[in-house]
């Protein structure tokens, strides 16, 4: 495989010495860390999306990434972007791809045409992956892009639209079953609205359910056992999205009785503008047991839309991996660079350079996290912190020996309570320490 980046030789690791730009620095899949290698703790996954179908355009311009595999004939195209696909992959290492069924292959002029063309990608595909032994992360359908959709799909008012979007997800959740795929993706595109004075939340909300559990139905009628992921975003492309955070994803799977077939997958850009960071939107998700997997990229702390950059911010990265060592590891759910390159960074290499530099930064902060994990440096600290639920009245709380008129004898008892300070300077240096001295 040496056709679309023929001047990018296969990327190893040479460690931190190397000046070789394409090389990796810190990202040595066989590395062990702990009891998982860098590989299996990072599973790193390409977006089919953002690498192989992005032109660069902006409502300002037009479209300038350069790319040797484009041509005229539609399905040709498809294949050619495919191959490239495959090539960069395999020359990076990058085990899982993610997919939505319009970026491996083109709509056709009706839904059988588009399901034509789809099953000829997929087979394509498989050759393929059985080629290089890269796998399948997520599969999702794009029920966003096509001016039907302007009213939402699951929560569009019309009925057929509705049906449209249903007969999509069903041959999308086909397609991802034949690749082998280890979840399913949900974002909610246009699942939100703009303005109350023309929507019925109450009815959309409902018809978001109804459409999910269909989707749960279908799945075990066709025996698919991948793991069905919501993928929250608070805003963008309508002002209010249904899925607004991890929080309001998980009481909505609640309410409608889905919670036992869902978990999240966690955008770093979605949760900035959700108005949270990465990791608050892990560690919810964490600790409810519903951390599936992860969409990484970065935002722009001055911008306030969806920049979707590649991750370098290895604060971030390090911050993220002790949520992912905390939950045990991904499982079935991976790293997945949700990520385009700048519209000035137009030329082939820039994807090789993009995953390069959010793969390393990924390796990087696995490393450091895992170091202050098993170092107990922040466990110690918050398990003191909470030590007043240990003896006495903290206790008696948790143990439920005593109410409100318990806890009313005892404060009027107390004289004085005593605080001890959060030092929250003091471990966010420690934090500084290592991320820069961890060997
Ligand atoms: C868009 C989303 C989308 C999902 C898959 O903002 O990130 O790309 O990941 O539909
Ligand atoms: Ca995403
Ligand atoms: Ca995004």
């Amino acid at each position: 495989m040496n056709q679309y980046f023929k001047d990018i030789p296969q990327i190893k690791f040479e460690g931190r010495k190397t000046d070789n730009p394409y090389a990796f620095r810190y990202y040595d899949e066989n590395e062990m860390i702990g009891d998982k290698t860098m590989k299996e703790w990072l599973r790193f996954s390409m977006a089919y999306w953002h690498t192989l179908c992005g032109t660069g355009s902006d409502p300002f311009g037009a479209g300038t990434m350069v790319r040797p595999w484009e041509t005229a004939n539609q399905m040709e195209n498809a294949k050619r972007r495919m191959e490239a696909g495959f090539e960069l992959m395999d020359k990076l290492g990058i085990p899982f791809f993610c997919f939505h069924d319009r970026d491996i292959a083109p709509e056709g002029a009706s839904l059988a045409e588009s399901n034509k063309n789809l099953d000829e990608m997929a087979d394509y595909a498989k050759t393929l992956m059985e080629q290089t032994g890269i796998r399948l992360l997520w599969g999702t359908a794009n029920c966003f892009s096509n001016p039907r959709y302007v009213h939402g799909a699951a929560t569009s008012p019309n009925a057929e639209v509705f049906a449209y979007a249903a007969a999509q997800v069903k041959k999308a959740m086909e397609v991802t079953k034949a690749l082998g795929g280890e979840n399913y993706v949900f974002w909610g595109g246009r699942e939100g609205y703009e303005t109350l004075l023309n929507t019925d939340m109450a009815f959309e909300l409902e018809n978001l359910a109804r459409f999910l559990h269909m989707a749960v139905d279908y799945a075990k009628q066709i025996g698919f056992t991948g793991q069905f992921l919501i993928e929250p975003k608070p805003k963008e492309p309508a002002k209010h999205q249904y899925d607004f955070d991890t929080q309001s994803v998980m009481a909505f799977l609640k309410k409608y009785q889905l919670q036992d077939y869902f978990k999240v997958n966690i955008e770093a850009n979605h949760a900035t503008l959700a108005g949270h960071n990465f990791q608050h939107e892990l560690h919810f998700a964490r600790i409810n047991g519903i951390l599936g997997s992860i969409d990484a990229n970065k935002g722009d702390s001055m911008l306030g839309w969806d920049t979707d950059q590649f991750p370098t911010d290895i604060y971030d990265t390090t911050l993220a991996m002790y949520e992912v060592i905390k939950n045990g590891g991904l499982y079935k759910g991976g790293l997945n660079f949700d990520a385009k390159v700048r519209r000035a960074s137009f030329e082939p290499a820039d994807l090789v350079y993009g995953h390069i530099a959010g793969m390393d930064s990924f390796a990087r902060g696995l490393k450091v996290a895992h170091k202050l994990y098993t170092d107990g440096v922040f466990e110690k600290f918050i398990k003191e912190r909470y030590s007043s639920y240990e003896i006495g009245i903290g206790k008696d709380i948790l143990t439920g020996k005593v109410g409100f008129a318990e806890l009313e004898r005892h404060a009027l008892a107390q004289s004085q309570i005593s605080n001890k300070s959060g030092r929250q300077e003091f471990l966010e240096q420690i934090l500084n320490r290592y991320i820069t001295e961890v060997e």
